[in-house]
C-alpha cells in the first residue's frame, strides 16, 4: 500500500503529464478544467478516465479544494458517455437492450484501489456490469 511519501509531486504526476500534452494519451473530450482519455488498460468497452486539470491527490481533495470539481467530472462524464451511445432516452427501469447505462467509479486511497494519485473518474460501460464490484 502507498504512503504518503510514495505519492508522487505534482511536477512527476502522470495524469498531470497527460493533462499538459507531455505524454500521449487518447484524449476524447476536453474543456478548460476537465480531461477525459481512455484508460491504456481497459476493462470494458468503453473505459475512459476523467480528470480535473488542476491536480489533487483524490477526489476527496478535490472536492474540498474546489466543490464544483466533482460536478464537472460528473457532467464531462456523462458527455462522454453520450458519445459513447451509452446514454438513452429511455425511461428507467426499462431493459438493459433498451437503456445499456454506465458506471461511473472513484477508488479514493490505496486500499480503494487508487494507483494513480491525480483524482479521477473511471466511465466504465459497453457491457453488462455486475454488482458488487470486486
Ligand atoms: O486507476 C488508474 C488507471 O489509470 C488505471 O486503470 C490504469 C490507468 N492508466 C495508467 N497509466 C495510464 C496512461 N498512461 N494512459 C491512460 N491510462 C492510464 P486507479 O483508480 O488509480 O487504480
Amino acid at each position: 500500500m502507498a504512503d504518503a511519501a510514495e505519492v508522487p509531486k505534482v511536477s512527476d504526476c502522470l495524469f498531470c503529464k497527460i493533462v499538459a500534452g507531455e505524454i500521449p494519451a487518447d484524449v476524447v473530450r476536453r474543456d478548460e478544467r476537465t480531461v477525459a482519455f481512455r484508460d491504456v488498460n481497459p476493462q470494458a468497452p468503453t473505459h475512459v478516465l476523467v480528470v480535473p486539470v488542476e491536480h489533487q491527490p483524490n477526489v476527496a481533495a478535490s472536492a474540498a479544494a474546489d466543490p464544483a470539481v466533482v460536478a464537472d467530472l460528473i457532467g464531462a462524464a456523462n458527455e462522454v458517455a453520450a458519445a459513447e451511445g451509452l446514454v438513452s432516452s429511455a425511461a428507467p427501469g426499462t431493459t438493459a437492450d433498451a437503456d445499456p447505462g454506465y458506471r461511473l467509479v472513484v477508488n479514493t486511497g490505496a486500499g480503494a484501489g487508487q494507483s494513480v494519485f491525480h483524482t479521477h473518474v473511471h466511465l466504465v460501460g459497453g457491457r453488462p456490469l455486475a454488482w458488487p464490484p470486486g
